[in-house]
This record gives structure tokens, C-alpha cells and sequence, in this order.
């Protein structure tokens, strides 16, 4: 089993409008949020960059969240400009340069009764240093997947397109069959059969034979919550001059490909190696999944100018284009 490291114990957490010290940030065993998973939450990077610290892509991750919310009825109880100044505030106060950054809204206690109406959104935005999600050797030589015997929840069933908490018990499943088969991560096929995604990671596949690298990814509207590091990763690769292709991914396709790759806030972009044995391309990271997280590695660390668009600086008046 890997050992994971604790949360920290120390610093400020911001919680229903007020920081209040990491230990204190509570809620009640009968929240609404814990029996029925009822919350939505994001996960977004800051970077320590040479002009200063940035939060990646904040506005498209709040607006996710907002979206999520409404997805589920639930109304966020603060503006877009409050989470904003919470979320650069949490990062400032907890003396943070890069750190992963945990907006959560969820219904919390009132009474209990799967209908949440009346109970109210409690609301918290913590943030922590969170190295490389599947560990930093997996940036450099890729990771080894399994295809999951749990499918990804169907769009049917559940708006996929939220990023909601008890979404997550699908992907908890995903990662125990994981690594109880021996590997590193898992992929979800959808309920037809197709790629979905990982259970925290949306999923590339290249062909690096055609004329121009092509690259293949499942649809924004299949079975997937459609990642700002995913449609971050498309933009770059087009400015590369690779070709990307938004459609059905079979699980052949997938172990025909020259490359696959993981694309995720936490994940970044991790090369996939092997996927149930099957070496993937030469059992390497490959030349074009190199090139793109380069790519994603400058644009993160303030270093592409066309891209400082992406990045919203943790103090104001920060060196935004400079
Ligand atoms: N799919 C899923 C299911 C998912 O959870 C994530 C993010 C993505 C795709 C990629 O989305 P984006 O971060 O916008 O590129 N997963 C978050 C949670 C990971 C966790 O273990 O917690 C994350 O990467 O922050």
C-alpha cells in the first residue's frame, strides 16, 4: 500500500466568510453534505513562478463551480468576487507560494431527508502544498493503468459535467480496484464501452504515425467532467501543430496509440506507460506528451506570454504581464 501524507494541521482555513484555524474548520456529523454526498467542490493549482505566485485558470474553475451548484439546484450563498478574494486570501495568509487550492460548497445541517431545501450551503476554500499527484517520478517515466470493472457514471444518471462530491464514490471504487491490481491509476470505460476518463484525470491518446501527430480525446458531452487542463491541453497541442480529435475512444484505440497521457489540476499531464500490461507506443513517455507538458510547464510557470491570460496573480497588483 502507498503511504499518503496527512493534511497539515496548521494555518487558516476560510470558512462561511472568516478564516478560522485549521483544527476548527468543522461541521456536524449530521450534515446533509456527508449522508448524501450533497456538495460541489473544485481542485485548482497555484504556481510558483519567477513573476510571482499564480493561480491557474481561476475564473474558469469558479465558474465550474458555480455550474455544478446549479446543476444540483444549490445556491453558493457568496459572489463570484468574494470566492475570488477568499481563495488568493488563503493562499496569502497561509504564506503559500504553490499550493493546490479546495473550494467546497455542500448543504449542511439542518435536518435530514435526501430533499435538501432548507438546509443551508456552507462553503469553505482551503489550501495546502500538494506535490506531484501520481508522484514525481510519474511525470518523467509515465504510470500504469488498468481498465476499471466499474464503468463511469453515465450522464443519465448523474450530470457528469459537475464536479460534485459523491460523484467521487465512482472514482473511489476505480482507484481501490486500482491498486489492488497492482497499478497506478485507473480508466473508466463509459456505459457503450467507450474511454471515458480517470477517476480524477481526463485521458489523451496520440498517433504519432499520421502525417501530422494527432491527438484523441473523448467528447466534452460523453461521460466525463471536462477538464480546464484538458481543454487548456487542446489549445496547446493545436499551437504545437498537432491535429486534436474530440470523439469516441475505443478501448483498442487506446492500446493501439503511439502515446497516452492523463490530463488533471492535480495529475497535470502524466504520461501513461502500460495499460494491463499492454506497452503503450515504447513503454516510455513520448516525444509528444513531452512536448506538450513542457509546453503546459511554461505556460503554468508564467513563461509563454500569449498565456499570462491564464494566470491571475495571488496579490493584487501582481506582476500580471510583466
Ligand atoms: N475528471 C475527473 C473525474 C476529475 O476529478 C478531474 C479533476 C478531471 C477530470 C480533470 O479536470 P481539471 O482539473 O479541470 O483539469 N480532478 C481533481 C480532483 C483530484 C482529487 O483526487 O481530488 C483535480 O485534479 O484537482
Amino acid at each position: 500500500m502507498v503511504e499518503r501524507e496527512g493534511l497539515p494541521e496548521e494555518g487558516k482555513i476560510w470558512f462561511n466568510g472568516e478564516f478560522v484555524a485549521w483544527k476548527e474548520a468543522r461541521v456536524h456529523v449530521l450534515s446533509h453534505g456527508l449522508h448524501y454526498g450533497s456538495g460541489v467542490f473544485e481542485g485548482i493549482r497555484c504556481y510558483a513562478t519567477p513573476k510571482g505566485s499564480f493561480i491557474f485558470r481561476l475564473q474558469e474553475h469558479l465558474e465550474r463551480l458555480y455550474r455544478s451548484a446549479e446543476l444540483y439546484k444549490m445556491k453558493i450563498p457568496y459572489s463570484r468576487e468574494v470566492l475570488t478574494a477568499a481563495v488568493k486570501e488563503t493562499v496569502r495568509l497561509n504564506r503559500l507560494d504553490a499550493c493546490y487550492i479546495r473550494p467546497i460548497a455542500f448543504y449542511g445541517y439542518h435536518h435530514l431527508g435526501v430533499n435538501p431545501a432548507g438546509c443551508p450551503v456552507d462553503c469553505a476554500v482551503a489550501a495546502w502544498r500538494w506535490g506531484s499527484y501520481l508522484g514525481e517520478e510519474a511525470l518523467e517515466n509515465g504510470i500504469k493503468c488498468t481498465f476499471s470493472a466499474w464503468r463511469r457514471i453515465d450522464p443519465n444518471t448523474l450530470p457528469v459535467t459537475a464536479k460534485a462530491t459523491g460523484h467521487y464514490l465512482n472514482s473511489l471504487l476505480a482507484v481501490q480496484d486500482a491498486e489492488e491490481r497492482g497499478a497506478d491509476e485507473a480508466i473508466l470505460l463509459d456505459n457503450k464501452g467507450f474511454v471515458a476518463e480517470g477517476p480524477g484525470e481526463n485521458i489523451f491518446a496520440v498517433k504519432g504515425a499520421t502525417p501530422t501527430p494527432t491527438l484523441y480525446t473523448p467528447e466534452a458531452e460523453s461521460s466525463i467532467l471536462p477538464g480546464i487542463t484538458r481543454a487548456s491541453v487542446i489549445e496547446l497541442a493545436r499551437d504545437l501543430g498537432y491535429e486534436v480529435v474530440e470523439k469516441p475512444v475505443t478501448k483498442e484505440e487506446l492500446l493501439s496509440a503511439d502515446e497516452v497521457f492523463f490530463t488533471g489540476t492535480a495529475a497535470e499531464v502524466s504520461p501513461i506507460r502500460e495499460i494491463d500490461s499492454v506497452k503503450i507506443g515504447n513503454g516510455k513517455r513520448g516525444r509528444v506528451t513531452a512536448k506538450i507538458q513542457k509546453k503546459f510547464f511554461e505556460v503554468v510557470n508564467a513563461r509563454e506570454e500569449k498565456y499570462l491570460r491564464w494566470l491571475e496573480p495571488v496579490s493584487a497588483g501582481g506582476e500580471r504581464g510583466e
